[in-house]
């Protein structure tokens, strides 16, 4: 079929091929270690906008390829959910980002920053559900849903020189800037005594506290967290929350920069604390 350039037809095929070639960019970036500019202003410029939707699309496309490398998909993160971290980003809406196999990481090994480029590090609050979770659910099916609750850190990457994006669909193409994450030991939610909302959480460098909060910081409630990746999991990709997936709530504090020969220290009242020694 022939088409005019300005055809319908034309504008989804470059779409489509500007939604290939960015997350072709964005893994190469990672796996070389060297950021890339935004995609907002190098291969989506002069278009009025790149489409959360697209962005979600460019997410999965890169996500695929690891797939099709090896990886698998054991959950989910949920990003910009806390104030802390939408006033440190200057972005204010919630996102998320697929946590894969490859990403757990071990923190008797300590963590090396070997092929990182601007690596932080966060606390949050994760969950491991044992039931699937899909769309519109309320706070209550969600914590029924829930199996274990789980101290975490999340150490993000940014594929993006400086750090910065100039859109929230950049950061969402680059799997919202996850890079590796850290779980601590799980409790089974029915022995927790305390309140969700009221874990107190502290993450530190070489045992000075650098930023504190309550584990509300994440949405009014880590569980609203949870209830909201799984809807935005069903919206942008029709996906149901399997059970057995670990989530992310988001980061309760700012992220802490790391560097090599830092000790980092996660508190979180109730739980254990994770302790990672940071390498070259
Ligand atoms: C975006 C990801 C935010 C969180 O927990 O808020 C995030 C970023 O900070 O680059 O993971
Ligand atoms: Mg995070």
């Amino acid at each position: 079929m022939n088409s005019s350039p300005n055809s319908p037809l034309n504008s989804a095929t470059s779409t489509h091929s500007k939604i290939h070639q960015s997350a072709l960019v964005l893994e190469q970036a990672r796996v070389q270690s060297t950021p890339v500019p935004p995609l907002t202003k190098s291969i989506f410029e002069g278009e009025t906008s790149m489409s959360l939707l697209e962005a979600y699309t460019i997410q999965q496309a890169g996500i695929a390829q690891r797939i099709k490398a090896g990886d698998r998909v054991v959950g989910y993160k949920m990003g910009l959910t806390s104030k802390a971290k939408m006033e440190q980003m200057g972005l204010h809406t919630p996102i998320y980002g697929v946590l894969l196999q490859s990403m757990q990481i071990h923190p008797q090994k300590g963590y090396s920053l070997k092929g990182k480029i601007h690596p932080k590090i966060e606390p949050e609050i994760a969950f491991i559900t044992s039931q699937e979770l899909k769309g519109d659910v309320t706070p209550e099916q969600a914590l029924r849903a829930c199996q274990y609750l789980v101290p975490a850190l999340e150490i993000l990457d940014s594929r993006f020189k400086d750090f910065k994006y100039f859109s929230l669909p950049d950061v969402v193409a680059d799997n919202s800037s996850s890079c590796d994450f850290v779980i601590g030991n799980p409790i089974e939610l029915k022995n927790f005594n305390g309140d969700l909302k009221k874990i107190q959480v502290e993450i530190s460098e070489d045992g000075t506290k650098l930023h504190e909060a309550l584990s509300s910081a994440a949405l009014g409630d880590p569980i609203a967290s949870l209830v909201e990746q799984v809807r935005l999991l069903w919206e942008y990709e029709q996906k149901p929350l399997p059970a057995g997936s670990i989530v992310l709530t988001g980061a309760l504090t700012a992220a802490v920069q790391l560097r090599a020969g830092q000790k980092i220290t996660g508190r979180y009242q109730g739980l254990t604390n994770i302790e990672l020694e940071i390498r070259d």
